[in-house]
């Protein structure tokens, strides 16, 4: 990896780092009430399921005293011409039926009345809730939630899960708990469209089950992308029809040399309504020129040399490049994305594009441009890494930023030019980095991330001299090398995960580190209930035995 942070680069990161940190400490910029170190050890969480540890933190949120309870006697209406209002209230019940072992009969019903949770939609009219915003109004004897779109219910669920005591998040019946949430209003909406979780399923393979756990959890914080790295040099992930040598041979081992594995379509398929139905939208990354490998492996004639090769299982980047004299390379590439391009519902198709050291500039531009032409005639925006804005790919296009220590000026231009600007700094939102010198997993190219850095920083004025407008949101990537269970993603993204949640989902003006501490220590129960075998930072007052 020593390539990705030249000497003077990783020094000049570390100067960055020390000077964001000093900027931290006395508060400039964003004026709240950065925390110092406990002295006296953290303070005590609060336990309770309050609106103060809605996490991430709504727009507003105001209790007015009293609780509603769920019993026995419970139901769950949805707007009675709404089949996704409907599927919304099936989804909710499905959390809420084993913990409190309750029927929750669900009924397509515009009726209010006691003990009923409503979820209202009311259509495209309501522009303060816009597409994922939303309104709980929690009564003694009744909830409502109203959303202008589906995916507000859905968050509103979310938010509705965390008011409810952490036992509502076990699998089986639990005795003797109170189902209540407390009472009064929660006004809600995104500060920013696009929050994603990012995962490599190149270097270590994760199946469907593994991804749609996944799914499930970046859900609770409001994700609403998932962007999956398919291919790299140790795997290509994602058959594709006429090039059956990519699984075949180029998915048959991971990092380590294990078994590896890839989707067929129909798993895709299967992973991409998993993700639709919780209002999460894959954005499916196929990595060229470089990080190749594994098609180089699958198709010699790929490369320039023709050479036969084997997948690569180490962990080394930059040195591997597709062909961009060969037309096979351009045919590949056409079908590839033509075919991952009709798999996906929603507006990205990633190109990849990062670390291409072994392709002349003169080359890359060209691949590069072709791929996101591809991509284009699909119908699809392309998204790549930041380096593709040195290919002026044009427009529409996404450029996500992750390397610090790159030189910034190609992205900046290409923002203010009219590419969409995703920011992923690794140093702040790389879920692989370890949290300090004693993480067993994880990287640490980029530094140690600890949670106080991974929320520590402001999507909206990061990149200084990038018209706001260019900011499309954030995204937290999970890089796989020394990740290889879903306990190991559990860990590295929990509580990292929601920290960069936050940053895209909350009002800048909620953005204050003793706060979020507070909210996500709330958490750990929750976490705790469901399995989630998170990372204790010392820099969280964690409830005692969560
Ligand atoms: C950089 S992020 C990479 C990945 C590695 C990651 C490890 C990016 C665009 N390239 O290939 O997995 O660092 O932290």
């Amino acid at each position: 990896m020593s390539h990705r942070l030249h000497r003077k680069s990783r020094r000049s990161l570390i100067v960055i780092a020390l000077a964001v940190c000093v900027l931290c400490a006395v508060g400039v910029g964003i004026g709240v009430g950065i925390s110092r170190p406990h002295k006296d050890g953290p303070p005590s969480a609060v336990q309770r399921a309050d609106f103060a540890n809605i996490l991430p933190a709504p727009v507003s949120a105001t209790p007015t005293g009293g609780q509603f309870t769920i019993t026995s006697a419970t139901s769950i209406h949805a707007s009675s011409d709404s089949a996704p209002a409907l599927a919304v209230a099936d989804y909710l019940a499905t959390l809420l039926r084993p913990a409190t072992g309750y029927a929750l009969p669900v009924a397509s019903a515009d009726t209010d009345g006691a003990g009923v949770i409503r979820l209202v939609l009311t259509g495209e009219g309501d522009k303060k809730l816009d597409a994922e915003g939303y309104r709980l109004d929690i009564s003694d004897d009744q909830i409502t939630v109203t959303a202008a779109q589906p995916a507000g219910l859905f968050d509103a669920v979310q938010t509705l899960r965390q008011l409810l005591p952490p036992q509502s998040a076990k699998g089986s019946a639990q005795r003797g708990v109170v189902w209540s949430v407390p009472a009064g209003h929660v006004l809600d909406y995104p500060r920013f469209g696009y929050r994603a979780a990012g995962l490599d399923v190149a270097r270590h393979f994760f199946g469907v089950a593994d991804v749609e756990r996944y799914i499930d959890e970046i859900a609770l914080f409001k994700i609403n992308y998932l962007h999956l790295h398919l291919t790299d040099d140790q795997g290509w992930r994602l058959a594709i029809d006429g090039w059956p040598k990519l699984t075949d041979v180029g998915a048959r081992t991971e990092v380590g040399g294990g078994a590896g594995g890839f989707y067929t379509q129909d798993d895709y398929r299967k992973l991409v309504a998993y993700a639709q139905a919780r209002y999460v939208t894959i954005i499916p990354e196929i990595d060229v020129p470089g990080h190749v490998t594994a098609a180089l492996a699958s198709y010699p004639a790929l490369s320039c040399d023709g050479k036969t090769r084997s997948v690569f299982t180490g962990i080394d980047t930059g040195f591997s490049s597709l062909c961009a004299a060969k037309p096979t390379t351009y045919a590949f590439l056409d079908d590839v994305l033509r075919q991952i391009a009709a798999l996906t519902p929603g507006p990205y198709v990633g190109i990849g594009g990062d670390e291409a050291q072994a392709t002349s500039a003169a080359d890359y531009a060209k691949i590069v441009d072709e791929a996101a032409a591809d991509v284009r005639a699909a119908g699809k925006t392309p998204w790549g890494w930041q380096e593709t804005a040195t290919a002026s790919v044009g427009t529409p296009s996404v450029a996500t930023y992750w390397n610090p220590g790159l030189p910034g000026a190609a992205i900046k231009q290409a923002a203010n030019s009219g590419t969409q600007l995703v920011l992923d700094p690794a140093n702040h939102s790389y879920l692989d980095q370890k949290y300090d010198a004693e993480t067993a997993l994880g990287l640490h190219w980029a530094g140690y991330v600890e949670v106080q850095n991974a929320y520590d920083w402001d999507p909206g004025t990061y990149l200084p001299g990038v018209n706001q407008d260019a900011i499309l949101g954030v995204e937290a990537d999970l890089w796989t090398e020394t990740v290889a269970t879903t306990g190991d993603i559990d860990y590295m993204a929990f509580p990292r995960l929601p920290a960069v949640a936050e940053l895209g989902w909350s009002p800048e003006s909620t953005h204050n580190w003793s706060a979020f501490r507070d909210r996500l220590a709330a958490q750990g129960p929750r976490w705790s209930a469901m399995g989630i075998k998170y990372y204790h930072s010392p820099q969280v007052p964690w409830p005692a035995g969560s």
